[in-house]
């Protein structure tokens, strides 16, 4: 079986684009491949935090992936900072990744032009974390959304590196992103990846939203003045944000919705946009609470740390060796 690993950072509340671009692939990809999912918090820390609101999110997100379709029996879930072979491998490939590879990062570029001052060494760096993360697993397939897509060809590069330098040492992984989905835009700003740490909470819906709050923002997304329903994502961003929202929760394709909308108006759709939201908003909420209500996320996090630990281990020791950094004789 291939093995696949993916991961969010509890970086604030999750989001509609986090299920769409990436966890509703992840609860699909569970019973054909191997999969590992995590919790990215050293990802998150690369901004400041509050440190309790970092672990409420840390905790909603374990139970926001299960109640989205994660079985732990089937799916490793695990957190990375109690696994600090993540942080290991990190530097180890911080030490392997050129500057210019780094300042190329088009995420890096976006928030060193959105917030000048307060920029962490961590979040220029913080791409080769990411790919330890994936090396360190031999993940074949890496699903993310498209914002993502260059961290993993920079965790590539990076294992194509360390194996020509070293010796075979790490799977070489591949991105997968999907078709349709893989950027859901502000509602407010349509031309902007919605975001979980972007301050404009009319645009963006979170999965704890209270359902009726969720759909009063679809019917006020900003769409455009042709009034003509189509897909056409360059010229009618918003209104291609909504196909693509509905199409994505009732797995209708955007053609057929397309084809059912012709000679009628966009508070028409929206009004079935912002029930589809409500309705998937209702049931995902209905499981969270009950999982919260369990008690057994810690568990469950045990479980899969210790899984994912012993791979980490392993992987860590041989780099090691590769490294020249262990000087025990074997
Ligand atoms: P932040 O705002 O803190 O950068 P984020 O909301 O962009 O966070 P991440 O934790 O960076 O979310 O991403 C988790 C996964 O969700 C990644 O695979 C990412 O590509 C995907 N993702 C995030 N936002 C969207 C979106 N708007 N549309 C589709 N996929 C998304
Ligand atoms: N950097 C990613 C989260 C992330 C990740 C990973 C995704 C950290 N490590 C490994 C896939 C594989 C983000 O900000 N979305």
């Amino acid at each position: 079986m291939k093995r696949m690993l993916s991961g969010v950072k509890p970086s604030g509340r999750l989001t509609l684009g986090n299920y769409i671009g990436a966890i509703r692939h992840f609860v699909s990809y569970q019973e054909d491949y191997e999969l590992f999912i995590f919790i990215a918090n050293m990802h998150a820390i690369t901004v400041q935090n509050d440190p309790q609101e970092l672990k409420k999110n840390t905790r909603d997100l374990i139970a926001l992936y299960m109640a989205c379709g994660l079985d732990p029996e089937k799916t490793t879930l695990f957190l990375q900072s109690d696994l600090p072979q993540h942080t290991e491998l990190g530097w180890i490939l911080t030490c392997h990744s050129y500057m210019g590879e780094l300042q190329r990062m088009t995420q890096y570029k976006d928030k060193c032009a959105k917030q000048e001052t307060g920029i962490t060494a961590g979040l220029f760096t913080y791409p080769a974390l990411m790919a330890a993360d994936i090396l360190m697993y031999d993940a074949d397939y890496v699903p993310v959304g498209v914002d993502q897509k260059q961290h993993v060809e920079l965790a590539r590069n990076l294992a194509e590196r360390f194996n020509h330098r070293y010796g075979d040492t790490f799977i070489v992984p591949e991105p997968v992103v999907a078709e349709v989905g893989a950027k859901i835009m502000s509602l407010q700003n349509p031309t902007k990846k919605m975001s979980k740490s972007e301050n404009n909470p009319k645009g963006t819906i979170d999965l704890l939203d209270e359902p009726s709050v969720a759909r009063k923002k679809i019917m006020s997304a900003i769409t455009d003045s042709l009034g003509i329903i189509q897909y056409d994502p360059e010229n009618q961003p918003g209104l291609a944000n909504l196909l693509t929202i509905l199409s994505s929760l009732t797995n209708e394709s955007i053609d057929s919705i397309v084809k059912r909308y012709q000679g009628k108006g966009y508070g028409d759709l929206k009004k079935e946009v912002g029930q589809a939201v409500y309705d998937f908003l209702s049931e995902l909420q209905v499981k969270y609470q009950a999982i919260i209500a369990s008690g057994k996320i810690d568990e469950i996090i045990q479980n899969g740390n210790e899984k994912a630990g012993k791979i980490a281990y392993k992987k860590v020791a041989k780099v090691k060796r590769k490294l020249g950094l262990s000087i025990q004789k074997r």
